[in-house]
């Protein structure tokens, strides 16, 4: 029920933007550790090849492995005047969607932008640090462009990771669509 009624919802977003964007554009990205010593990022950054080239690569060491229970809530915010809520505002058991990425559709989609990407390509447990290497924009601006179409605007795609129920990272990524 509560999928479906998610469904509607981007279906209806469809019909009432009127501006497509075509372009998207990495503009930052914050990472987040809430507990050292559970685990920390060794880095996490955007890099410009050139103009219309950025990628996006972070890599977390997880020093309390093997991690067995891990929940994800991600939102999609829009800047209007601050952030603010704009979509998706879920939260998923990420050992068990990640056993079957299509049985949740938000989470599919975005699982899609980002596995050919990173070794979080599989479910738990996670005993090996997490790496997502060299997400490009074309790639993102393709899935984005060719499947949903949002309004023009600066998104704020923020992230909670929760490991044995305890807020362990939080990862905040900027982009915009113009
Ligand atoms: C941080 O994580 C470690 C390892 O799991 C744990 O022993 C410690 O209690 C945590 N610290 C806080 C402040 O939660
Ligand atoms: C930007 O860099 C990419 C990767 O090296 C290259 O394929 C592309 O042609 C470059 N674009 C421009 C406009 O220089
Ligand atoms: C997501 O929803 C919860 C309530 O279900 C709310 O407390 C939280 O602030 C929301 N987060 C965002 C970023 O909108
Ligand atoms: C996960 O990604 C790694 C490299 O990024 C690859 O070697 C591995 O085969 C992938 N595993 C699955 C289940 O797709
Ligand atoms: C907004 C939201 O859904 N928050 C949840 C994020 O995940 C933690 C851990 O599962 C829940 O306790 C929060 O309610």
């Amino acid at each position: 029920m509560c999928k479906f009624i998610k469904l509607i919802n981007i279906i209806l977003l469809l019909y009432l933007v009127k501006e497509i964007s075509t372009a998207v554009e990495f503009t930052n990205v914050k990472c987040n550790s809430w507990n050292k010593t559970f685990a920390d990022f060794e880095y996490c950054h955007l890099k410009s090849i050139n103009r219309s080239f950025k990628y996006l690569s972070l890599k977390v060491n997880l020093y309390k492995v093997p991690i067995t229970k891990v929940k994800v809530n991600f939102s999609l915010l829009k800047r209007y005047n601050g952030y603010k809520p704009f979509l998706y505002n879920i939260t998923v058991d990420a050992c068990k969607v990640l056993r079957q990425p299509k049985s949740n559709l938000i989470f599919g989609f975005f699982y899609g932008l980002f596995k050919k990407h990173s070794n979080m390509n599989h479910t738990c447990p996670y005993d090996h640090d997490i790496i997502v290497e060299k997400l490009p924009t074309s790639f993102l601006n393709q899935q984005i462009t060719g499947e949903l179409k949002f309004p023009h605007g600066e998104y704020l795609f923020h992230s909670d990771w929760y490991a044995y129920g305890v807020n362990r990272a939080t990862v905040d990524f900027y982009y915009s669509l113009s």
